[in-house]
């Protein structure tokens, strides 16, 4: 994600309707051409007039939102964070079931967590656990180590300089459409779509590119 201002909406890498049963075609319409295009369409508006940030990618935002002037500085972190969470979100899914995991990522999940069903309880436990609108986050620490953390609104781990492996969105508008108030429904479904090649590579990236990226 090295593009920069002005951001533009991100393609789909699959057909709204690519993730049926599990992922509803209305909600993946709604969720990427009304909220994410929306989050787009504010953080170019809030930037527009302050062109020495025209260059800064969304990670560089994020990193510095310290150094954002204070006048724009929470409407950058919102927008920009909606941004960056979704991207990664939409990219983490995938139509294709023959999805297999692959061996660094799942080494150190059995490692850590004793089993990969261990490791997805404990991510359907954090994703149940976030009160109001979030994410519940698979992130790496600075030593490589896996954490699953919740965060709020559109947050992000960069703030915390923490490795972003894998988001669920937990906001009302991911599910709420097709599953109603029954958010273990929308994470049961959810996990049949992740594409966990996705999150290897991100896992394996950040061994290779340890130093750049955080
Ligand atoms: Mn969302």
């Amino acid at each position: 994600m090295n593009e920069h201002y002005p951001f533009k909406l991100m393609i789909l890498p699959y057909e709204y309707n690519s993730l049926e049963p599990y992922i509803d075609e209305e909600t993946m319409k709604i969720h990427h051409l009304g909220h994410l295009k929306t989050y787009v369409d504010n953080l170019n508006k809030i930037l527009a007039n302050y062109p020495k940030l025209h260059n800064w990618s969304l990670e560089k935002i994020l990193y510095n939102i310290s150094s954002i002037p204070k006048e724009i500085k929470l409407a950058v972190k919102n927008n920009a964070g909606g941004v960056y969470n979704h991207n990664l979100y939409f990219n983490s899914l995938s139509p294709k079931k023959e999805i297999n995991l692959s061996t660094n990522f799942e080494n150190t999940v059995k490692k850590q967590f004793g089993s990969f069903d261990n490791y997805l309880s404990e991510l359907k436990e954090k994703s149940l656990s976030v009160f109001g609108s979030g994410y519940s986050y698979v992130v790496l620490d600075i030593e490589g180590n896996i954490m699953i953390i919740t965060t709020k609104n559109q947050d992000t781990p960069l703030e915390l300089n923490l490795y972003p492996l894998l988001p669920i969105d937990v906001w009302e508008h991911a599910y709420y459409l097709k599953h109603k108030n029954k958010r273990v429904e929308y994470i049961e479904d959810i996990f049949k779509v992740i594409n966990w090649n996705i999150i290897e590579k991100r896992y394996n990236d950040f061994f290779r590119f340890n130093s750049n990226l955080l």
